[in-house]
């Protein structure tokens, strides 16, 4: 956990938190660099995280690098509406029927590590309650 606050201070120390530069999610996009998908459509990709949380931990994200949701307007209604739902479809799929967890991180303090926008959903196991 303390690993994963020091990549977030050091990205936004880095003036990562500004946006506007290509993130390792692009390339994943872009399947330059690989990773576990198990979804995809027009406007977003759903991927295995590197370092699970949870037995199952997962990222969605839009294929539109937004860098963070402390930047989205209400142009992006439409498009966070549908990575909710596809949180919930992906999750049901991966069999999470006793419920999981959704979250977005933002910034240095929300431990915010890649400015793409994403979300996680962390289940298959008992999560505690408040998080660090
Ligand atoms: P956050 O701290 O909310 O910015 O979370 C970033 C997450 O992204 C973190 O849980 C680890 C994951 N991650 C970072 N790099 C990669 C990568 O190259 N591949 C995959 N699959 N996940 C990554």
């Amino acid at each position: 956990q303390d690993e994963e606050v020091g990549k977030a201070q050091r990205a936004a120390a880095a003036g990562e938190d500004a946006g506007g530069q290509p993130t390792i999610f692009s390339k994943i996009i872009a399947r330059s660099v690989p990773a576990t998908i198990l979804y995809e459509d027009d406007k977003c990709l759903v991927f295995r995280d590197v370092a699970p949380q949870a037995p199952v931990h997962f990222l969605v994200i839009p294929k539109r690098p937004i860098p963070r949701i402390s930047r989205v307007g209400p142009q992006d209604t439409e498009l966070l509406g549908h990575l909710l739902v596809v949180a919930a479809r992906t999750a049901q799929a991966e069999g999470l029927a006793d419920g999981y967890r959704l979250v977005i991180n933002d910034g240095k303090h929300g431990a915010q590590s890649v400015y793409h926008l994403h979300l996680h959903v962390l289940g298959g196991r008992q999560l505690g309650w408040p998080p660090g």
